[in-house]
């Protein structure tokens, strides 16, 4: 009997193994999770409009990623609060101290490919991180049907450095010292002997949990958000979309896990994450660990069974 409540504790144990780790802005890379495009996120030189600071870069062999998802909880035990962060690396700046474009985060919350919502980041002349709806005219999943709705929330960039800062753009090698390459690689992975940059930019859970459940109390996205979207919170599993661009109408400069243009939806040409907590982890084990688990919970049970036979 005791060997069952071992593998029975191995298995809870395991299955309530979640990387918890402490973040802030300037956080090591390490501590993030990157987050599967389902494509190269991302090659280099595949932006419209030839900006460093739009271009995401990434090296699959490197283990180098342009997106990052990362969450604060804050130790307490409400499933509505925390900070949600995002990492983005790009090729290098565009000689300005802060990225010049736009970042946007597209959240898929239903599960159909199309895209409910965007984090977007960006703005002039004064910088903000956005919380809009999707268009809801537009199909919203691909490339080339993306279009933003309403703004629901709005909160100023306050840089790195300065009091309640919510946003850092710098060298990657500010964030993560000691990668070791020749010349300037692995920090200029796109080669334009610049250092590849980061940007990080966290806000409030609360306010998309806000955004998200008035909606679905409103019936204001579409069908797709049924009731249960009332109760929206850390425990929904999301799939993210990442873009960048020049000017807030223009959403395809750049779009992470996509070589250069594509038409293709989402879900069959990549370009959306797997399924993931709102910081960018998979919200259930990779297959391979639950064969594990369920072979190492088998024999369990099949050893405890001879011993009581
Ligand atoms: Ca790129
Ligand atoms: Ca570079
Ligand atoms: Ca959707
Ligand atoms: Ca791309």
């Amino acid at each position: 009997m005791k060997q069952c409540v071992v593998f029975l504790a191995i298995l809870a144990f395991f299955s309530s193994l979640r990387t918890e780790a402490v973040i802030a802005l300037n956080t090591s890379t390490s501590n993030f999770n990157a987050l599967n495009l389902g494509g190269p996120s991302d090659p280099v030189a595949d932006n419209q409009a030839n900006k460093p600071d739009i271009e995401l870069v990434g090296s699959d062999s490197a283990e180098l990623y342009a997106f990052y998802g990362g969450f604060l909880d804050n130790g307490s035990s409400s499933t509505t609060d925390g900070d949600v962060f995002f990492r983005v690396r790009v090729a290098g700046n565009s000689g300005l101290p802060e990225l010049g474009g736009y970042v946007f985060i597209g959240l898929d919350i239903t599960g159909d490919g199309a895209l409910d919502y965007f984090i977007q980041h960006g703005g002039n002349p004064t910088q903000q991180i956005a919380i809009l709806r999707a268009d809801l005219s537009a199909a919203n999943n691909s490339p080339d049907t993306l279009s933003l709705g309403q703004t629901l929330f709005t909160t100023d960039v306050v840089d790195y450095g300065e009091a309640g800062a919510n946003s850092y753009f710098t060298d990657v090698v500010d964030i993560d010292p000691g990668l070791t390459g020749t010349d300037y690689d692995p920090y200029d992975l796109d080669g334009g002997d610049d250092a590849d940059h980061f940007l990080t930019f966290t806000f409030d859970f609360a306010e998309l949990v806000n955004v998200i459940r008035t909606d679905a109390a409103n019936d204001s996205l579409d069908d797709d958000l049924d009731d249960s979207f009332e109760w929206f919170d850390d425990s929904f599993s999301m799939q993210m979309v990442l873009m960048t661009s020049q000017d807030v109408n223009n959403i395809n400069s750049d779009l992470g896990g996509i070589d250069g243009d594509s038409t293709d939806q989402f879900n069959t040409g990549g370009g959306i994450s797997t399924p993931v907590d709102p910081g960018g982890e998979d919200i259930v084990p990779e297959p391979a660990t639950y064969a594990l688990l369920f072979g190492l919970a088998a024999l369990g049970c099949a050893a405890c069974r001879r011993r009581h036979k």
